[in-house]
């Protein structure tokens, strides 16, 4: 099984989405993580083991070369695709509850804001490394944020900005935040955010990639 896990982690590293897809040159005509998946529940291999044996692991390497500037936006997307197409074999486990997720994160572009392509790479390789992730889109209001929170208690939550303008949203929803749920743990984001303004408007975690905030989430439930 173990050689079967690895397969499919090499898909998602690389993109491999399934047997008819072209990308990446060098795996055409192989079966991707669809298949391959697939063949793994078909053999009797736990879900919770394909996601985190699996799954979680390619999303990782994919993560980290993109940390490092090794891959670009293209190759990200095409592993996300690669591991919702495989997510799609487990999601009836995790529907009933047979497998557990690590927890729960809101994310959403702040108001004013409508760039999403970094938020959605956040959220896929976060829903990719095993949380349950509740996209609320863009131009988000406090308001929307804490009603979603109070539907999940002790989930984390991802704030968005990709305008200077916006990053004043940011601080006011980091406020409104505070105020009403104030043990939920914001991390924040985006092109113009840093860890200085993070310091200045009481955020609890910058990073400037997907990798950190998968990496600072996993630390809260080791
Ligand atoms: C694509 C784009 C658009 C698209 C957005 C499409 C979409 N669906 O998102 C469109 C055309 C709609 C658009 C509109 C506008 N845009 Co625009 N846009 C861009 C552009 C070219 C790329 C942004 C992007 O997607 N980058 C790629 C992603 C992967 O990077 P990222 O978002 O930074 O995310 C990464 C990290 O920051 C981090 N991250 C992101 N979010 C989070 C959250 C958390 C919690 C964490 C931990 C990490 C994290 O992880 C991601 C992956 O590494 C940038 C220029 C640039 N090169 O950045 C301008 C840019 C952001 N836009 C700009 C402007 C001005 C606008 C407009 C006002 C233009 C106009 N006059 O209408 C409007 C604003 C509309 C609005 N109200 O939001 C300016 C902002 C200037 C500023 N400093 O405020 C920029 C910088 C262009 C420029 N040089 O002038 N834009």
């Amino acid at each position: 099984m173990d050689d079967l896990f690895q397969q499919i982690a090499h898909c998602v590293e690389f993109g491999k989405i399934n047997k008819v897809s072209p990308y990446p040159p060098d795996m055409k005509g192989q079966d991707g993580a669809d298949e391959l998946t697939k063949l793994a529940l078909d053999s009797g291999a736990s879900p919770g083991d394909i996601l985190t044996k699996a799954l979680v692991i390619g999303m990782e390497k994919i993560g980290v070369k993109f940390r490092e500037n090794k891959v670009f936006v293209p190759q990200v997307l095409m592993s996300a695709k690669a591991m919702s197409t495989a997510m799609l074999h487990l999601k009836p486990f995790f529907i009933s509850g047979d497998v557990k997720r690590k927890g729960t994160f809101i994310i959403g572009t702040v108001v004013g804001d409508l760039h999403d392509i970094g938020k959605n790479l956040v959220s896929m390789m976060v829903e990719g490394n095993g949380w349950e992730v509740v996209d609320l889109g863009t131009d988000v209001k406090a308001e929307k944020f804490v009603n979603s929170i109070k539907e999940h208690p002790g989930c984390a939550v991802g704030l968005s900005a990709l305008l200077t303008t916006t990053m004043a949203s940011m601080e006011e929803i980091v406020k409104d935040l505070k105020a009403a749920v104030p043990e939920t743990k914001i991390l924040i984001g985006g092109a113009p955010v840093t860890d200085e303004f993070r310091k200045r408007i009481g955020a609890d975690f910058y990073s400037p990639d997907p990798q950190g905030a998968v990496e600072y989430l996993n630390q809260m439930v080791a």
